[in-house]
């Protein structure tokens, strides 16, 4: 004999169901054409399907130590605000001429601190006025679910609902964003390997040290 299904019983069902299932996790390896690991490629997914709730943006930070920033890249989260703390004991001048976030900070001091909040999507290249070899990339990504390759080219995803996402991966020696198609499953935990063509490196070489003992 079947029991009578109280009206809206199926739906306590299915979200308790839902509640229990873990959020999907994929791991990513960028690897370049001759199968190397690429580094700091900026692993993002955006969702097909159903939009999910705004994320809150938290802070980052980069710092200028040693006369380059640290990190080079950073992926962010429109409407978060890097802090740039000056860790020299020499004057940093930060700019970006990037149309998401064109500033400038002039000339401050060895222990100061500037922030900007960065409120639009897009790459925002930063460089330095005094040092032309100092750039640095913030990556601004309309979603929360982003990973930055390590030196193994790896990217690890976690926390994000199972369904259908486009995955860019941006990287500064891509000609244009790397674009695919993800659809996973609550039980999925997929290793992906996406081989990707790199240009040369063009950046600025360091400028070489001040002798201090003469010839
Ligand atoms: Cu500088």
């Amino acid at each position: 004999m079947k029991l009578p299904v109280p009206a809206g019983f199926s739906c306590l069902l299915l979200f308790v169901i839902t509640g229990a299932l873990p959020a999907a996790e994929v791991t990513f390896t960028v690897r370049d054409t001759r199968g190397g690991p690429i580094a700091d490629a900026v692993v993002s997914l955006h969702p097909l399907g159903p939009t999910p709730a705004p994320a809150v943006p938290g802070e980052a930070v980069i710092a200028q130590e040693d006369k380059e920033y640290d990190p080079y890249i950073t992926p962010v989260l429109v409407g978060t605000k890097v802090r740039f703390p000056n860790r020299d004991t020499i004057q940093h001048h930060i700019y970006s001429l990037s149309r998401p976030k064109r500033f400038e900070k002039p000339l401050y001091a060895s222990g100061a601190e500037e922030s900007v909040v960065f409120d639009q999507p897009g790459v925002v290249v930063l460089g330095c006025n005094i040092h032309d070899w100092m750039i640095a990339y913030v990556v601004v990504l309309p979603t929360p679910h982003f990973a930055k390759t390590d030196s193994a080219g790896r990217a690890q995803l976690t926390g994000f609902a199972p369904g259908r996402y486009r995955v860019e991966i941006w990287h500064p020696r891509l000609a244009k964003t790397e674009v695919r198609e993800l659809e996973l499953t609550a039980v999925a935990n997929p290793s992906l390997a996406v081989d990707l063509t790199l240009r040369p490196d063009r950046r600025i070489r360091r400028a070489p040290e001040p002798r201090t003992g003469g010839y």
